[in-house]
């Protein structure tokens, strides 16, 4: 998974720090100097380096193979590398105020604010959080409901997301949203009493709270970055609430106001996915009357009979078209591409980069679909990343901000367009601009569709972690955060016996998530300026970067660069921009947009 001074991975982020120190910075007294801070970096980033291959090869047995000895082996590695980092970044604090070389200042920072999970100093409630975070890890992963009415039949979420996507059964789909919300109740209170160890850690790292410390980690104070959030989540409102409006009244049509108040939110168990957060599976009930895209790539994959492998050089090749290496041997000997049937695995896709070096691998149970070769993109856009800053300092081997490293597969999959398509030769011409409306709404159902929930997640989690919602409130809030920015309810009443923010694997791996929100934005970003590059004028819909090797270098320039610069830098290097900015998603879909509001006319608004 991602990096963030946890374990490498994209996805999960178990991994506390650990502050191991070396012991020799333990007994240093008087004054502190600029050559003693730098041999301290050294010291730390060679310890970290060491101790994070091996939480990572714990970490992905774990998840690969999930049994009680692999979680204790997991959470025992962790639990060292936790208490390294988190010693290296207290100490670190020696050198405040003192004027150092930029790179070591950069790299202390660093240190400081990039662990996800801040431990206590106190041994015992160290090794209590790591147990708890990789308890909840895996209770996720291992997650099944087996219906009392079914005879002993058992579903895992797999399951359940293939009833959501594919029924138009309220009555099923009701009954697979609320098996799968099964999961999450039994580690409630694990998670509260996580919260207060993180943010005990998060003190004694001089953090009001983890969420303050996951919020410090933008080249920004924290409270810029939160008004940063809501600056661009007010960008793209309007373009949500266009296509709601649509979505919400094709619902009614669909299934009735009696189920789908037109005037009330959308019941979260109709939109074709357990989170409601995109809604590509119901492209069929809300596509354009007159147009269509000309093509169901899902049809055309499955008719190709390609396997996941496959569909894994699909989109190596992609990279491969812009300049980048081909993925190493080993990436294939030991990445996770298909869901074993004999055993527990976390399946939520994942990238991971086990040795900083060359051994990336992505762990995904693939399905032949549509929506998993995008997300094949997505994972592969992480393994790029950390090939392209492989020979950067250890603290540098990150992206800009993390919002970075979930955007570049995105950016590349956005190039998946006709054009490119007729290039695979998956299909023999590209359809006429009579299909852009089509093309556009099937792309939104994806991506516009998330935003609010990619900015909600951790909105909830701030609050969490602030105190200013109670454990006793977690669902509560969960649910006024759900009504508010995406306009869904829950299929049935809701009570504090649930934990429904747990039943999504970033709340249950400790996640962070407001990088996905800010990679909805950033992908667009990237993708109009490499565009630009191209030479290309038409709709940005319609470009593609497939094999233009001058765009992949500025971008492998971009990835090169690793978290070496304040990520304003990164951008300006690849976009001439040097803020997040909302025009380029919007340009994108403004033609989609004004067709929504032609047909929202006389619809109730939100
Ligand atoms: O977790 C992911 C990736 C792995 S970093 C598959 N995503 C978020 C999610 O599934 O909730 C990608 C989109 C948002
Ligand atoms: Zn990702």
């Amino acid at each position: 998974m991602q990096n963030t001074l946890s374990v490498r991975f994209f996805t999960v982020a178990v991994l506390i720090v650990f502050l191991y120190a070396a012991p020799a910075f333990a007994q240093i007294k008087g004054k502190p100097t600029a050559a003693e801070a730098a041999k301290f970096i050294e010291a730390a980033e060679a310890r970290l380096a060491a101790l994070s291959l091996k939480a990572n090869q714990a970490s992905w047995i774990n998840s690969n193979f999930i049994t009680y000895d692999t979680e204790n082996l997991n959470a025992a590695v962790s639990d060292e590398f936790t208490a390294a980092i988190t010693e290296f970044a207290v100490k670190s604090h020696r050198f405040d105020g003192l004027k150092l070389p930029y790179d070591v200042r950069r790299k202390i920072n660093l240190l400081q604010n990039g662990i996800v999970i801040p431990a206590p100093k106190d041994d015992a409630e160290r090794t209590e959080l790591t147990k708890t975070a990789v308890s909840m890890e895996s209770d996720y992963g291992r997650g099944k409901y087996c219906p009392p009415d079914e005879d002993g039949k058992c579903y895992s979420l797999g399951d359940f997301e293939k009833i959501l996507a594919e029924s138009r059964d309220p009555k099923e789909l009701k009954k697979a949203w609320l098996g799968w919300h099964t999961v999450s109740p039994p580690y409630r209170t694990r998670y509260a009493r996580f919260v207060e160890l993180a943010n005990k850690g998060a003190k004694e790292l001089g953090y009001k709270d983890t969420g303050e410390l996951w919020r410090s980690g933008y080249d920004m104070k924290p409270d810029e970055f939160s008004a940063e959030m809501e600056r661009l989540w007010l960008q793209v409102k309007p373009l949500y609430d266009s296509l709601y409006v649509y979505t919400r009244a094709k619902l009614v049509k669909k299934y009735g106001a009696s189920v789908v108040p037109p005037n009330g939110p959308i019941p979260a168990h109709l939109l074709g996915n357990m989170w409601s957060q995109e809604w590509t599976n119901i492209y069929p009930l809300l596509a354009p009357p007159s147009s269509s895209s000309g093509y169901d790539l899902t049809k055309i994959l499955q008719d190709r009979k390609t396997d996941a492998k496959q569909m894994v050089h699909y989109g190596e090749n992609f990279f491969v078209s812009l300049g980048m290496q081909k993925l190493p041997e080993t990436f294939f000997e030991r990445s996770l591409l298909t869901k074993p049937a004999d055993r527990d695995v976390v399946c939520h896709a994942s990238a991971w980069d086990l040795d900083a070096q060359q051994d990336v691998r992505i762990k995904m149970c693939i399905e032949i679909n549509a929506i998993d070769f995008t997300t094949i993109h997505h994972e592969l856009g992480h393994n790029y990343y950390q090939l392209a800053y492989a020979s950067k300092p250890y603290l540098y081997q990150d992206s800009a901000n993390d919002g970075f490293h979930e955007a570049i597969g995105d950016t590349i999959a956005l190039s998946v367009t006709p054009e490119y398509l007729k290039q695979l030769q998956f299909i023999d011409k590209s359809p006429s601009a009579g299909a852009d409306i089509a093309l556009l709404m099937e792309r939104a159902l994806a991506k516009v569709s998330f935003l609010p929930f990619g900015y909600l997640v951790d909105k909830w989690r701030w609050d969490v972690f602030s105190g200013k919602t109670k454990p006793a409130d977690y669902n509560k809030a969960w649910w006024d955060l759900r009504l508010q920015y995406q306009g869904i309810a829950p299929p049935e009443a809701r009570s504090e016996s649930d934990f429904d923010a747990g039943a999504k694997y970033h709340v249950a791996s400790n996640t962070p998530y407001a990088r996905y929100f800010l990679a909805t934005i950033l992908q667009y970003q990237f993708h109009r300026a490499l565009c630009r590059q191209a030479g290309f004028t038409g709709p940005l819909h319609r470009c593609s970067i497939y094999g233009n090797k001058e765009v992949g270098a500025n971008l492998q320039k971009m990835l090169a660069m690793g978290k070496s610069r304040p990520w304003p830098e990164a951008l300006k290097a690849l976009t001439g921009e040097d803020k997040m900015d909302a025009t380029a998603i919007i340009d994108y879909y403004a033609p989609l947009k004004k067709w929504l509001d032609e047909q929202n006319r006389g619809l109730p608004p939100r």
